[in-house]
């Protein structure tokens, strides 16, 4: 059931009456207004969400308002559906052993953030965290496939990650170079078997990437661990809160101090001291790593980077939409802490006292806050996960506050949610455009909210209309387990292509009717092509033991016309996409006939659509 539809239903009431196995509401029913939330059939959605999917490794999108999951993009797991992890071209960009098969199979995805110009998405990339295998993988915005990872070296549990917004040096250069990965877990240096026993000597990197090469250009040690990552506006910062200043191996050391904080790396000066040779590398690898830790770094004005104490293991750090602010969100504190960036930049040139000096508010607002989000009027939205609520805070009441006026008025809404939420965002909030229109709350509980399914539930993701003083919840869309984050981009910033182009693949097999079969000793190379309702060689034989590869070139030019190619008992299993190519390799180690057909429905004559994989015995 759409959830446009279940939303709409209080303003239009259907025509037909339900079937009469439809289960009757729990809920109480939702307000008048929703209505006009509603995604009617045949129209689309304002926004797109960019989602990431936990432990199933893959990516989703996700249209807004209509809570429509619209596509999957496999990353880190394996999709038999295009053939992710199984075609050649994917395997590569995922990473295999010496023997060819894949080095990983599972990943855990939590944070997406795109590509900036100028402040704003431009819609070419997005990139993602792997924190089970500490990896940082790209997609593409035009294709929505990923194209590249990148396995960071001298860390474990890579979580927070944000891309910079302009460069810190040369400021005409306004759009995404780097991106920037956080490190949660300490390990040894180098992990190779030495100092297992001694965690005070492990150690934990902040790590810059290449935003184009996707290589690492350096790493920096800190004390403490990594948990989120934000960026400034004017790229000079980077910044991501710590939950365990105290180096803790279990979890009542990792809360026995009273404050943490939200560490902030210089980044000019980071390069700066890598390119004048200041670091050291680790093992043999090459990666230059520089010293950000306290101790390094006592002096501002050389400093590479500052610790902001803020309270007890907090969780999340976000920018506001004007760039002025850091927030921290307290998680074992019931505040959130408001952190200047010009005094954070102040404090770097000299011009300021204690790091402490940096934070101009600390609000109460609830219990277990996690993330915040930002309209465009100056509120914050901050999750509460022990409290099952949003609440909407002012920024600025919150700043007077702090400063000693008592009569500032800082919480100003707080709504339920259902339940224990993770991550909020706004549409568009983590860009100057931010339009203050949704909030969407990602519940990590669903308990009631849907049929049950047995004992694993699915997540809740609430839609909330944030346009008025009032919050009012829109919807509720099952999101398969488990979403962190997501961004919200309004539509125009996105522009995808409706067809591949041939002269992409280098080896496009380009004549639609190949026959191609080459053999080089065991090696076979079988060339063909598709074109509904037909591939190109109605069989082709092989040896018992030939390595086998299938290059198939899709040749019909029509968006959306995609074939597959599934091989019985061989595992095999992808798509082409239009004028897409894509191979498989396999040992042809059982004789016999194996019916090759096509797995995508394309054509009228879809289920004739198949060729005879043929493997003579040895
Ligand atoms: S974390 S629920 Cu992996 Cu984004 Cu905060
Ligand atoms: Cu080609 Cu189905
Ligand atoms: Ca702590």
């Amino acid at each position: 059931m759409s959830l446009g539809l279940t939303a709409c239903k209080e303003n239009a009431p259907p025509k037909t009456e339900p079937a009469a196995s439809a289960p009757a509401p729990v809920a109480a029913a939702p307000a008048a207004s929703h209505g006009k939330f509603e995604v009617p059939p045949g129209q689309l959605d304002d926004y797109y969400s960019i989602s990431s999917g936990g432990h199933s490794g893959e990516v989703r999108i996700y249209g807004v308002p209509s809570g429509r999951e619209i596509k999957r993009i496999p990353v880190f797991n394996i999709d038999p559906m295009v053939g992710w992890g199984i075609t050649n071209e994917s395997k590569a960009i995922i990473g295999t052993k010496p023997d060819g098969s894949l080095k990983y199979k599972t990943g855990d995805t939590h944070h997406v953030h795109g590509s900036y110009t100028d402040g704003t998405y431009d819609g070419k990339y997005v990139w993602v965290n792997d924190k089970l295998h500490g990896r940082v993988a790209r997609i593409r915005c035009d294709t929505f496939e990923c194209d590249k990872i990148t396995e960071l070296p001298n860390i474990q549990g890579q979580h927070g990650l944000f891309t910079d917004k302009r460069d810190p040096v040369d400021q005409s250069i306004n759009h995404t170079t780097r991106v920037f990965a956080g490190a949660e877990f300490h390990i040894p240096l180098p992990n190779d078997g030495r100092d297992v026993n001694s965690p005070e000597k492990y150690g934990c990197l902040f790590t810059c990437l290449d935003a184009d090469s996707m290589e690492v250009k350096w790493q920096c040690h800190v004390d403490g661990n990594m948990d989120l990552v934000a960026t400034s506006y004017d790229g000079k910062l980077a910044a991501s809160n710590q939950y365990n200043t105290e180096n803790g191996v279990h979890y009542e050391d990792m809360m026995s101090a009273e404050r943490d904080a939200c560490v902030f790396f210089n980044i000019a000066r980071i390069e700066e001291a890598v390119k004048a040779g200041k670091f050291v590398t680790i093992g043999d690898l090459k990666v230059p790593v520089v010293d950000g830790r306290a101790k390094a770094n006592a002096d501002p004005k050389t400093a590479l980077t500052c610790y902001v104490p803020v309270p007890k293991n907090p969780h999340g750090v976000n920018v506001s939409p004007d760039g002025k602010y850091f927030v921290c969100s307290g998680k074992l504190s019931p505040t959130a802490t408001v952190i200047a960036t010009e005094l954070v930049e102040k404090w770097f040139d000299g011009e300021g006292k204690e790091p402490r000096d940096c934070v101009v508010g600390e609000p109460e607002i609830g219990l277990g806050p996690l993330h915040t989000a930002f309209d465009n009027k100056g509120n914050a939205y901050t999750t509460l996960f022990l409290d099952s609520m949003i609440v909407k805070w002012n920024v600025d009441a919150a700043i007077k506050s702090f400063a000693g006026d008592k009569n500032a008025k800082v919480v100003l809404d707080r709504i339920d949610v259902h339940y224990q939420p993770g991550h909020g965002y706004t549409s568009m909030g983590e860009t100057k455009e931010a339009d203050g229109r949704f909030f969407n709350s990602g519940n990590k509980f669903s308990k009631d909210r849907f049929l049950p399914v047995g004992p694993l539930h699915c997540e809740t993701e609430q839609l909330i209309d944030i346009t008025s003083d009032k919050m009012v919840l829109i919807s509720d869309h099952t999101a398969y387990p488990e979403p962190h984050d997501a961004i919200i981009v309004a539509r125009n910033k996105i522009k995808t292509r409706q067809i591949y182009d041939m002269d992409e693949f280098p080896h496009a097999v380009k004549d639609p009717k190949s026959q191609t079969i080459t053999r080089n000793g065991k090696k076979v190379t079988i060339q063909l092509a598709s074109q509904a309702p037909a591939y190109s060689m109605r069989e082709f034989t092989v040896k018992q033991g030939d390595e086998v590869t299938i290059i198939l070139t899709n040749h019909d030019k029509v968006e959306d016309l995609t074939h597959g190619f599934g091989i019985p008992k061989y595992d095999i299993c992808f798509i082409v996409n239009p004028q897409q190519t894509a191979s498989v390799t396999f040992k042809a180690d059982k004789p016999g006939v194996f019916w090759c057909y096509c797995t995508h429905f394309c054509h009228a004559l879809h289920l004739e659509m198949r060729s005879r994989l043929i493997v003579e015995k040895a």
